[in-house]
């Protein structure tokens, strides 16, 4: 069993013994820690034990594989093992290091009792995510120490109850003061601290509320940005504008002692309201956003009260709308944390909204064996099970009796989110690629029994909706973005104010959201007539944006996973579903020969996070599964005529199986803005069943 670092310095650590996850019909997740007398009454689940135990989990263990179908089917029965009762593949959706203070602020601010065991596996894991040298950390779990992941993770140890003298936080301390203390913190982190009255709103940048009144014909119109954004600005316009912050505790003036390099007193903070450290900026402010944000803080100070009350009154009737949308869970952590905060401001502790909000950090915090921590979504239920479902069917498996079970335990069909039905933010390539799975499995003969079941009008609705998120207008014609089409220019990255990320103002056509979209509708036209003419233009429209996309050495830029390997794949993929093959189509050789120029010594392919950064591809030390896969699926689609290539990849996959059937983490595989990674653990199942059924139905049979 590994030891981690919090551990070797003696910190606590709560019974694995006593966590049970619990997962509801509609794939709701949440930790409880039972009690010792519960222990025999309440068995844990064995994706509990597997998570909790790693190595030591105890199961049957399988043959070795004499085939590649052979390991695709181990690897299936280790899913399998672990998939939840509701039918969900539950797994901790860690990577992002700025997550946890929001629920940590949130509930400081609103006097939310921590239960101790979260407290404890909190500390645990932040401890346990330092940087191994110099004690920092990072905008995720792989980056280099930088001031906002210092900062963010001191204060949540220290308000966590980690004290000042703790070896952990005089390393974490000296780092921060390294990189400029926090007055050179991101824009996120300012907000933050000064909700905490650890900082002053003065050096903040200002987020006007009144932007939310203004026309939406406005081409820069708030509600046109991508959603995130504007989700994480809404209630951010609200706090600054009121200046909305905490009483002064005896901890929060321990920290105003600790987090600067200065007397706190001496600060004037309405001169750093700019000052970035330059390790983390990742897309330094123009000259545009500080101009004008410079009249917005003159405005700022003359702006009548009424009408900064109106303009907020109409800011909260937004965020009641969101909160309506999602039952409460909100996009995602980072904005219902901020909405917790101007629930209890605005309607008291008392009210619904608040502790309708309050219940739900617990779908949001998961536990894992290097403790708990706020993961990037509510999980990952629908995206993983849609997978699931394709590649049991793309690899053979489920004709086998045995899988049946597996297969028809998901309940969610018609729900096409990342995650569940509840949060239910429509995404285009979820929907794609659940209507895809869920068509899959009604169209086998051995599940015709759950043809009533499956509701074709729920079914066309869904492609309804991917039809109307293409891109028609004049942005980035045929393609498809992540939860709506792109409804402002892209110029507007100039206003960009987050400082640690890129790309993140308005919708963006994403290569991989298209090639899931036309995965979905050619899949869907194969087997029903339903708005064939509309179909087929979209479809033609979404493949000439993937040609066009491709670089000139072949290859194409990943936005969700690392990197030119994962967008490689989907892009094969979709083009191979309209018939083209690498023998008769330019674009779809020199996909191929980007990717297999890659190839490692060993058989496999490794590309480094580094590759999202940089948009070059950067090799990583030795063959990876997850990537390796990926390259094979593309490559087989394709019909890349080398088998020899494809083999040592095949062997590379089989050589790292264990004997239980699955296979160890071995780096990052997802990715968002460019520069924040965050990990699946379902793709190092998923993706090479995917790859080895694929090559056994090639070569094997
Ligand atoms: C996700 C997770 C899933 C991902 C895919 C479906 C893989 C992708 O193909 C489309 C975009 C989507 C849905 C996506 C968008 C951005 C998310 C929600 C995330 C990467 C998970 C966390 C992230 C969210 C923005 C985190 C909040 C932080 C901000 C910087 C706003």
């Amino acid at each position: 069993m590994t030891v981690y670092y919090s551990e070797k310095i003696g910190l606590p650590k709560t019974d694995p013994q006593r966590w049970r996850l619990r997962v509801n019909e509609l794939g709701r997740q949440y930790w409880d820690y039972i009690e010792k007398e519960d222990l025999k009454n309440d068995p844990q689940t064995p994706y509990v034990q597997y998570l909790l135990k790693g190595d030591e989990f105890e199961c049957p263990i399988p043959e070795k594989p004499q085939s590649a179908f052979e390991s695709a089917r181990n690897c299936a029965d280790f899913l399998a093992l672990i998939q939840d009762e509701s039918g969900v593949f539950p797994c901790q959706y860690k990577g992002p290091m700025f997550m946890s203070i929001g629920y940590v602020v949130a509930c400081y601010f609103t006097n939310t009792p921590i239960p101790d065991h979260v407290r404890t596996e909190m500390i645990r894991y932040v401890v346990n995510t330092a940087h191994p040298v110099d004690g920092g950390w990072g905008l995720h779990e792989w980056d280099k120490s930088t001031c906002f992941g210092t900062c963010m993770n001191y204060v949540v140890l220290r308000l966590l109850g980690l004290p000042k003298d703790n070896p952990v936080c005089i390393k974490a301390r000296k780092v921060l003061h390294a990189l400029g203390g926090a007055l050179a913190t991101p824009y996120w982190g300012k907000a933050w601290l000064s909700l905490l009255n650890v900082y002053k709103w003065e050096g903040v940048n200002p987020a006007p509320p009144e932007m939310w009144n203004l026309p939406y014909s406005l081409k820069i119109h708030p509600c046109r940005w991508w959603v995130h954004t504007r989700a994480i600005a809404l209630p951010l316009s609200y706090i600054s504008s009121y200046k909305s912050q905490m009483p002064l505790t005896p901890l929060l003036k321990e920290l105003r002692n600790e987090i600067f390099l200065q007397d706190f007193d001496t600060i004037d903070f309405s001169k750093h309201r700019n000052n970035v450290c330059g390790i983390d900026l990742y897309y330094p402010h123009t000259s545009l956003l500080d101009f004008a944000n410079s009249i917005l803080v003159g405005y700022d100070k003359i702006r009548p009260t009424w009408l900064l009350k109106e303009s907020n009154d109409a800011v909260y009737e937004l965020i009641k709308k969101e909160l309506a949308n999602t039952e409460h869970l909100c996009i995602a952590p980072v904005n219902a944390a901020f909405n917790t905060i101007v629930a209890y401001l605005e309607e008291g502790p008392e009210s619904y909204n608040f502790k309708r909000l309050q219940e739900r950090f617990k779908d949001v915090i998961f536990h894992g064996p290097q403790g708990m921590t706020t993961m990037g979504t509510n999980g990952t239920q629908v995206w993983d099970t849609s997978f699931c479902l394709q590649y049991f069917f793309m690899a053979g498996l489920a004709d086998l009796d045995e899988y049946e079970e597996l297969i028809i335990r998901d309940k969610r069909i018609g729900c096409f989110p990342f995650s569940t039905k509840e949060q239910g933010y429509t995404v285009s390539d979820c929907t794609a690629e659940a209507i895809k799975a869920i068509l899959m499995v009604k169209n086998h003969p051995k599940f015709a029994y759950l043809g009533d079941y499956i509701d074709e009008d729920l079914l066309k609705k869904g492609i309804d909706g991917l039809l109307s998120l293409q891109n028609v207008g004049s942005y980035h014609f045929g393609s498809f973005s992540t939860y709506e089409s792109t409804r402002a220019n892209p110029a507007l990255e100039k206003i960009n104010p987050a400082e640690v990320f890129g790309n993140i103002m308005v919708e963006y056509p994403y290569v991989e959201c298209t090639d899931s979209s036309v995965l979905g509708l050619t899949y869907f036209r194969e087997h029903w007539d339903y708005r064939r003419h509309d179909i087929d233009t979209a479809i033609e429209r979404g493949v000439k944006f993937i040609c066009d996309a491709q670089q000139e050495d072949g290859s194409w830029y990943g936005c969700w996973g690392v990197c030119f390997t994962y967008a490689g794949m989907f892009a094969l993929e979709a083009l191979a579903s309209v018939n083209q093959y690498y023998e008769t189509n330019e674009v779809v050789r020199k996909g191929c020969d980007f990717l297999v120029s890659k190839q490692m010594a060993d058989g496999g392919w490794s590309e480094s996070i580094k590759s999202c950064e940089t948009h070059t591809y950067v090799r990583g030390k030795r063959g990876m599964v997850v990537q390796t896969s990926w390259v094979l699926i593309g490559l087989i689609l394709a019909k890349y005529p080398h088998k020899e290539v494809i083999d040592r990849g095949v062997q590379l996959i089989m050589s790292r199986q264990k004997t239980r059937g699955d296979f160890d983490f071995e780096a990052v595989e997802g990715i968002f803005n460019h520069s924040c990674g965050i990990e699946y653990p379902n793709y190092k199942f998923l993706f090479p069943i995917k790859a080895l059924g694929l090559y056994s139905k090639e070569y094997e049979q």
